[in-house]
Parts: structure tokens; sequence; C-alpha cells
């Protein structure tokens, strides 16, 4: 066996018998004692010898090698965790090469692309390796409220005939001897599916953007998790993200709680998140002086916006509804000429969400796609709308940036395992 216990688990026993394994942090010599600090998963545990031939072995033993150690446990008020293990057996079981490639330790500065080149030593140091427990726990999190509320989650194929968000930022691929896309989002499969009768489903995985552009919110792969289902108004999609919003911050603030205060930060939970009209969020920002675009929101728009709400609400946590459809994918319900049923989640300054009322009647379906100068021949999944297609609407939320507001990062690649950007396929 490995190892009998974590550092979590040792029993506070005096000479109880364990056998522990991780890296070996640090090794210190004070006058005739030894101490080796080792780290698994869970944190870190001091060893502790007097014995000439393991201090040997531990002064020899290059930082962040992989050993166990067989030993006693000792209490004692003055080490870390108020014990310490006394070796009777030490194996080196790998051994790290010097120097090591990266400075993990957080005493010295590494830039973020470095620490990406190196991402798997880089979690060595446990509030990077926190950053992927969080997301771990996020998405748990988000499954658990999904299943609560009868959804059921669908795997769609990310292989795609046609490109679903529209723009150009698609991949294509060779597919035998046919051209495929990467799927920019699940969209026209989750909408589809409610043709059958299910009338709840979410999907979570990659997809995929051909963004051209180096920015700290974007990636060309991320994972979306996306949710559809049927319903009659925007407001009972707002409803619903809403009550996931607040399920999963409540639940992250107690599972969290070790994290969020190595990140220095509290999930709010508000009572209401505020809902402002497309039009009125442009008049607010008009008053204070920013930039604005007629048809969307700039990145300056949506900080201003949420530190608005921040002040006037409590929250910095809004949502924005009803945007003009000249930008927005054809698949949105159009409410007049000129706005669509369609909404988007700002957190702390970002958008994290994007969504609404889907289009769900045949004849107006394929006069949006015409009249955003697509052909309605080239989407194989209109078919599906001439039986009897429910009404409907859902959402995506980008995993990343949400894992990047609630922690209060600055760059999308810190809370990305193995971000992928126009320079970037490794590792
Ligand atoms: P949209 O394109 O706005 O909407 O994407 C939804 C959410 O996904 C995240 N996101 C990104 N994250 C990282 N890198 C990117 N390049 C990137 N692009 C988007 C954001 C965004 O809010 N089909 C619709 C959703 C729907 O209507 O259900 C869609 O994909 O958090």
């Amino acid at each position: 066996m490995l190892r009998t216990h974590y550092s979590k688990d040792i029993p506070k026993v005096e000479g109880s018998k364990v056998k522990v394994a991780g890296f070996v942090e640090t090794v210190r010599e004070v006058g005739k004692i030894c101490f080796l600090i080792l780290r698994d998963r869970y944190g870190t545990i001091q060893i502790t010898t007097k014995e000439k031939n393991f201090i040997k072995m531990f002064k020899d033993i290059p930082r962040e090698s992989f050993i166990a150690i067989e030993g006693n446990v000792t209490l004692n008020q003055e080490a870390r965790n108020g014990f310490e293990i006394i070796p009777t057996n030490v194996e080196i079981i790998t051994k790290a090469e010097k120097p090591l490639p990266i400075d993990f330790s957080g005493k010295i500065k590494t830039t973020l692309e470095k620490r990406i080149d190196w991402r798997f030593l880089d979690m060595r140091n446990p509030k990077n390796m926190a950053i992927f427990l969080l997301q771990s726990e996020i998405v748990a999190l988000l499954t658990e409220f999904m299943h609560r509320n009868n959804f059921v989650r669908i795997f769609t194929s990310r292989l795609t005939d046609a490109a679903t968000e529209g723009g150009a930022e698609y991949f294509k691929v060779l597919y035998f001897d046919k051209t495929a896309y990467l799927a920019q989002s699940p969209q026209l499969y989750k909408e589809a599916i409610l043709a059958s009768g299910i009338d709840r489903v979410y999907d979570i995985g990659f997809v995929y953007r051909a963004e051209p552009h180096h920015t700290p919110r974007h990636l060309c792969e991320y994972a979306s998790f996306d949710i559809e289902m049927v319903c009659k108004s925007l407001d009972e999609i707002l409803d619903m993200e809403e009550n996931l919003i607040k399920f999963i911050f409540s639940e992250l603030n107690k599972r969290c709680e070790e994290i969020l205060k190595m990140y220095k930060t509290k999930l709010e939970t508000p009572e209401k998140i505020p809902r402002i009209e497309f039009k009125r969020a442009n008049k607010i920002l008009k008053s204070l002086g920013i930039e604005r675009d007629p048809y969307d929101l700039t990145s300056e728009g949506e900080k201003a916006l949420c530190n608005y709400c921040k002040e006037k609400y409590g929250t910095s946590l809004a949502f924005v509804t009803e945007f003009p459809f000249k930008k927005k994918p054809f698949y949105l319900m159009k409410k007049d000429n000129e706005l669509c049923y369609s909404f988007d989640l700002l957190f702390n300054g970002m958008e994290i969400t994007s969504g609404g009322v889907r289009e769900h009647r045949y004849e107006e379906r394929v006069k949006n796609i015409i009249e955003k100068g697509l052909s309605p021949e080239h989407y194989d999944h209109l078919r599906f709308w001439k039986y009897g297609m429910p009404p409907h609407g859902g959402f995506a939320i980008g995993i990343e940036r949400l894992t990047l507001q609630i922690l209060g990062l600055e760059n999308i690649r810190e809370v990305t395992l193995l971000p992928r950007d126009p320079e970037r396929l490794k590792p």
C-alpha cells in the first residue's frame, strides 16, 4: 500500500503507526535533528528524525521528489498540526530533477505563460491547485441543481455540419472527405431535443471558438454549461438561473470556505438579481458617462453596470435583458422589429451567461435565418421544428468565466487547466 493515511486523516494519538506519501517540500537540519516537510493533496506533515542514516538520506533527497514514509505519530505542540511522525522506514519512490523548472512555492513570481507551460507542477502550490478543486465543486453543484429540478443530462456531438452561433469564429476540420465544424455551442441540439418530449435538458462540454484575439476573457476552447427548457417567458428562465446561482453560491460558501478564504472572497447570495432592460442599461451608462454600443454591452459597460448594481441594489450580479436582435443569433425570439427576448448575466463586471427565449415557430425561425443573411437549407435542425416544437428557452454559462469571477482573478487562463488560444496548443 502506498499510504495508510492522508495528512488530514492522521490520528492524533501518540504511537499510532502510519504510512504517508507525498512530495518533499523542505528539509531542514537544526543541530542534531532533521525536519522534512511532506506535502500531499490535503496538506503537509512534519517528519522528524535524529537518526544519522535518515538525516543523511533526507539531506540528499532533491526537493519535490515523491517519497513514502512509515513511522509513529508523536504529539508535539510545536510541530505543524500538533504532531510529527518519527520515521521507521523511508522509501524514495521518484526523485525530482534539479533545478525545478519553476518556483511554485510562491516566493518568486513566475509569469502566467511559464506557469501554464508547467501547469501540473504549478498546481503543486496549494493555492493554484485550489482553483481546480473549486471548479470541480462548481460543476458538481450545477449538476446537483439540475437533477433536483428534473433536468436530464444529454451529450451532444461536437462535430457539426453548420456553424451554430454564426460569425466567423469557428474551426473547420477535415471529416473524411467532408468539411465539418467544431461546435461553437450545443445550441441547436439542446433545442431540437425538446421535440422528443424530454422538456428539460442540460449539457456540459467543451465548445470551440476561433477567437483570433488575445483577451483576458476569451479562450478558443471553453467548458460550456448549457440548459434548455420548455417554457413560455423570459422571466421563467431568469428565475431558473437566479435560483441556480443562489444555490451554488450559498453551497460554495459552505463547501469551499477554505478556498474562498485563500482568495479573500465570500460569495453574496442576493435575494433578487436586478433585471435591467438593455435600453435602460444604456441610459444608466449614458448618465455615468460610459461609452456605449447601440447593440451590445462593451466590457467597460459591463463593469460600470455591476458597480452601479452594487451601489444601488447591494449585488454585483445583474441580468440585462431584451437586447437588439441586430447583433444576436437567429434562434432568439423577436419581441418586435427591434428587440429580442435575450439576456446576459453579469457578475463582478463580466458577462458569465447569455440566453433567451427561442423562436419555436418554424416559419418565424426561417424568417430569422433569412434576416441574418443565412440560408435555411444549411440548417438540418429545422426539420424538427415542423412537428409540434414546444415553446422553449435556456442559457449557457461559461464555466471558466464563472470560476474567474468567483475567485476575483484577472485572466481566464489562470482558471483553465489547459488553455487554448491562437498561440497555445501545449501542454
Ligand atoms: P455565448 O456565445 O454568449 O452564447 O456564450 C455563452 C457564455 O459562454 C462564455 N463564453 C466564453 N468563455 C470563454 N471564451 C470564449 N471565447 C467564450 N465565448 C463565450 C461566456 C458566455 O456568456 N448559445 C448561446 C447560449 C444560449 O443562448 O443558451 C451562446 O453560446 O460566459
